[in-house]
Order: structure tokens, then C-alpha cells, then sequence
């Protein structure tokens, strides 16, 4: 179902006369109530009767993650304090976290994109929503829950732990949607298995997957173990939350992104140059409506692309392919550039291997060492020595052959690999520590 006909399958045409209103509104209001903007557009040299066409955006500068930090916590809010409603933030790796807000108007912005979302996905009125997001400062429980509630379906707000509660609670409430963490729906799996509880024992029909990079393979080990459908979700906190773009059910390929409220860049991430839709670079976002902590090109450190085929779902908004990595979880393996997502994808090419794995990189003397940990299946740990070992110079092989650089490969025990709630914890980087 389509959440919002109107705007969702609107010509492009119509579509981008719409964003020019709402982006020439939006430079006009944080150049006259965020200094931040107003001291780094007079620096550019542009003013906001400059954005005369939509690619008139290009000449704006960026907004980066270090902007947010020096303007910690409330510097680039566009409203007075008392017309903010919500505060939520996001954990960085270091330091303080990043502080976004939202005015009674932006929070029934964002439910309504929730909704959209949550259509997109194939959820409806009558299903009843499991809702493993963390609820609290992280935008994934709460942005997920007003959505749940404004499509008028039924949301259990359970947030993450205490998994064998969780799938008692599916069960016995009949939950027909789940929300989490890809790393954490593979959770859900590992205990149902555990508990012998089986995917027909629950109702769960699709899963709405993201904060957090995942695989293909990951998707199809996912749909496999709860027998559903996993849709990704895309979002972070400093453009909304939750709800920036979707899979539509129809097709699971390429995420839409809602383009009346945001409008996507891909730039070269070394120059700032703008790239061709197609190509693949760093994502880039501005915002178009928000009120209390409007973006202006913000850069996302994601990688994706831009896909501008229609959909068969019938929406026209663009796509943005699945998150191919970011900027800077980019390792630097003895100077070759590593992103997990390669790693992942690798592991769960092969037989027999657990989707739990850890990378963990030190220095022996001057020299990088990637050390891989990956669980693998009972059947396999219990085999014999030459097996285990055998298998482990197999992985090394392959991950030599697709990362152009070697590594070494540990199989540890079923279960042993710490389990996460909310958003993976997967590299350990001890030449940083
Ligand atoms: O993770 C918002 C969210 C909540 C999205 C629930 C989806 C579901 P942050 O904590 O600010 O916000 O983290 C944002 O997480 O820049 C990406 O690097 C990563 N990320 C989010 N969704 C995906 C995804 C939320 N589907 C950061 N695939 C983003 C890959 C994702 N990475």
C-alpha cells in the first residue's frame, strides 16, 4: 500500500518544483536564525536569494559531523529552546554525542514518514508491530513507534534485551511485524533455535531491518531462519531518524528515499565534487522541512548510489542502493582499504559458517594484522581438528582473493561471540587504543 499517494507517485516535475520551494524556505530560515549557517555561507559567498534553481544546492557549503560537535549541544537549533518538544542523540565512537531536535510539527513530520515507511515495507492496520528498537536517546524505538501507531497498527514497545522474554512475547501476542537490528534479528533466531522454537511457531510475516550496515547474504540467512521477509531501512539521527529511506516490499532493491523532505547528493568524498546519478561516492543530505535542527548538506560518510529507474511499486521517488559501506569504517590493512561489508560478505558465502564474526586488527612491530573471529556451526566445531583447520585456511584464501591483503582466520565456538542488543559491535581496532 502506498502511505501517501499524492507525494509518493508525484512526477518528477511537480516533485522538484516542490523541493526548490521548500529548499529556497529552508536556506532563507537557518541563514537568518543559525549563526553557524550564516558565517559559513557569507564565507561562500551566497546568500539565499542565490538558490534560484535546485542546482543552485551544489553551491552551499557542506555540514559535517565536527560542525555538530563544535556546536554541542543545542548551537545549531533554528527555534527557540521552548518550541523543542524532543531531544534525541546518537553515541559517537568518541566524546560527545550528537544533538538533534525536533518542534511539535517535526515529530508529526516524522511519524507521518514513519507510517510511509512502514507501508513501503508492506506492514498495515491489524499488525501487530514487535518493536525491538532501543528506546531512549537512540531515534530507532520512539521513531518507530509513532510510526507503527499513526499507520494504526499495534505497536508492542519492547525495545532490546532479554531476548527469550522477546520471543515468548511474539509468541503469545501473535506479532506479525518485527522491528530491530539486523544483528539483533539473528539474535532472535540463534535463542528460538535454542529454545526449540520454530519461525511457524510465531506470526511474524516481515522484518524491518537497519541502523546498521548488513549483507545480501545477510538478508537471505535472515528471511531463511524467521521465514520472513526482511526489508531495509535506512536513516540517522542528524536528518531524522528512522525513516529517510525504505525497500518497498515489491521489489527489495534499492531504497526510496523520500525526496519532498529530503533531497540526496552522491559526491566524490576526497574533492566535494557532485557525481552523476549512477555513480557511487558519499552520501549527502539536506533537509527540507524540518523546523528545529534543519541540515543543510550534510555529509552522511555513507556509500551508496543514486538509482533513478522507476520502481514498479509505482512510487517515483529515487532509490538509493543498499549502504555499501562508509567513509570512515574504512580500514587501512597495510595500506589496502578494507570495508567490513566485504569481509561480511565473504563469510556468509561460505558453508557452515555463523553470520557472528569480529575483526580485530593490532600492530605486530610496524606491521598491520587483521585477525577474523567467525562462530561456526555445531556440527562443524564438533568435527575433527583437520577440518576446523582446513575450513579456516579456505576462509583466509577467499578473503586474500576479494580484499587483496591476508588475514588470519580463528573459528571460535557456537555462541561465543558476544550477541548485540541494538547496532553490532564488529571491529576491534587496537592500534587505535
Ligand atoms: O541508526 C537511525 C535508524 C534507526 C535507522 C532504526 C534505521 C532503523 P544513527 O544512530 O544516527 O541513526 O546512525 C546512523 O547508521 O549514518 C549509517 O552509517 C548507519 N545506518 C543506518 N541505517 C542503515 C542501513 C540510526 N539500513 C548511521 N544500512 C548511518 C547501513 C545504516 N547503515
Amino acid at each position: 500500500m502506498i502511505w501517501n499517494e499524492e507525494y509518493e507517485t508525484m512526477p518528477r516535475e511537480a516533485l522538484e518544483a516542490i523541493q526548490l520551494k521548500r529548499l529556497q524556505a529552508v536556506v532563507e530560515r537557518v541563514y537568518t536564525n543559525v549563526a553557524h549557517y550564516r558565517k559559513k555561507m557569507d564565507e561562500a559567498g551566497v546568500k539565499p536569494e542565490d538558490i534560484k534553481r535546485l542546482d543552485d544546492l551544489k553551491r552551499l557549503p557542506f555540514t559535517t559531523k565536527e560542525d555538530l560537535r563544535e556546536n554541542y549541544p543545542f548551537g545549531l537549533f533554528a527555534v527557540p529552546l521552548e518550541r523543542v518538544v524532543r531531544v534525541h542523540a546518537s553515541s559517537g565512537t568518541t566524546g560527545k554525542p550528537t544533538v538533534v531536535g525536533y518542534t511539535k510539527r517535526d515529530i508529526d513530520t516524522w511519524a507521518e514518514l514513519m507510517a510511509r515507511t512502514l507501508a513501503c515495507a508492506g506492514v498495515h492496520r491489524g499488525d501487530i508491530v514487535h518493536n525491538a528498537y532501543g528506546y531512549g536517546l537512540f531515534t530507532g524505538g520512539l521513531g518507530f513507534h509513532y510510526g507503527a501507531e499513526r499507520l494504526g497498527a499495534t505497536v508492542i514497545p519492547i525495545s532490546g534485551g532479554n531476548t527469550k522474554r522477546q520471543i515468548m512475547i511474539m509468541k503469545d501476542f501473535g506479532s506479525t511485524v518485527l522491528t530491530c537490528t539486523p544483528s539483533y534479528a539473528l539474535n532472535i533466531a540463534d535463542v528460538m533455535k535454542e529454545e526449540g522454537i520454530s519461525p511457524e511457531d510465531l506470526k511474524i510475516r516481515v522484518g524491518v531491518f537497519g541502523a546498521e550496515p548488513w549483507s545480501e547474504n545477510m538478508r537471505e540467512e535472515i528471511e531463511r531462519k524467521l521465514g520472513i521477509d526482511a526489508i531495509d531501512i535506512y536513516g540517522l539521527s542528524e536528518i531524522m531518524g528512522p525513516g529517510v529511506s525504505v525497500e518497498c516490499i515489491e521489489q527489495k532493491r534499492g531504497l526510496h528515499i523520500f525526496e519532498d523532505h529530503f533531497i540526496p547528493e552522491i559526491i566524490d568524498p576526497d574533492t566535494g565534487e557532485v557525481l552523476p546519478p549512477g555513480e557511487k561516492g558519499e552520501l549527502v543530505f539536506t533537509t527540507l522541512t524540518k523546523e528545529a535542527f534543519p541540515v543543510i548538506r550534510y555529509r552522511t560518510r555513507d556509500i551508496t548510489r543514486l538509482i533513478t529507474e522507476p520502481c514498479t511499486c509505482g512510487r517515483t521517488f529515487y532509490r538509493m542502493e543498499k549502504i555499501m559501506g562508509r567513509t570512515d569504517d574504512m580500514l587501512i590493512i597495510r595500506g589496502v582499504n578494507v570495508f567490513p561489508s566485504q569481509i561480511e560478505h565473504v563469510l556468509m558465502s561460505i558453508e557452515g559458517v555463523e553470520p557472528h564474526y569480529q575483526i580485530i586488527i593490532d600492530k605486530q612491530g610496524a606491521l598491520d594484522v587483521m585477525e577474523v573471529q567467525v562462530e561456526v556451526s555445531d556440527e562443524i566445531f564438533s568435527d575433527e581438528i583437520k577440518v576446523l583447520e582446513s575450513l579456516a585456511k579456505r576462509i583466509e584464501q577467499e578473503l586474500k582473493e576479494t580484499l587483496a591483503v591476508s588475514c588470519r582466520v580463528k573459528l571460535v565456538e557456537p555462541r561465543s561471540i558476544q550477541r548485540s542488543e541494538g547496532k553490532a559491535k564488529r571491529v576491534i581496532d587496537k592500534r587505535k587504543m
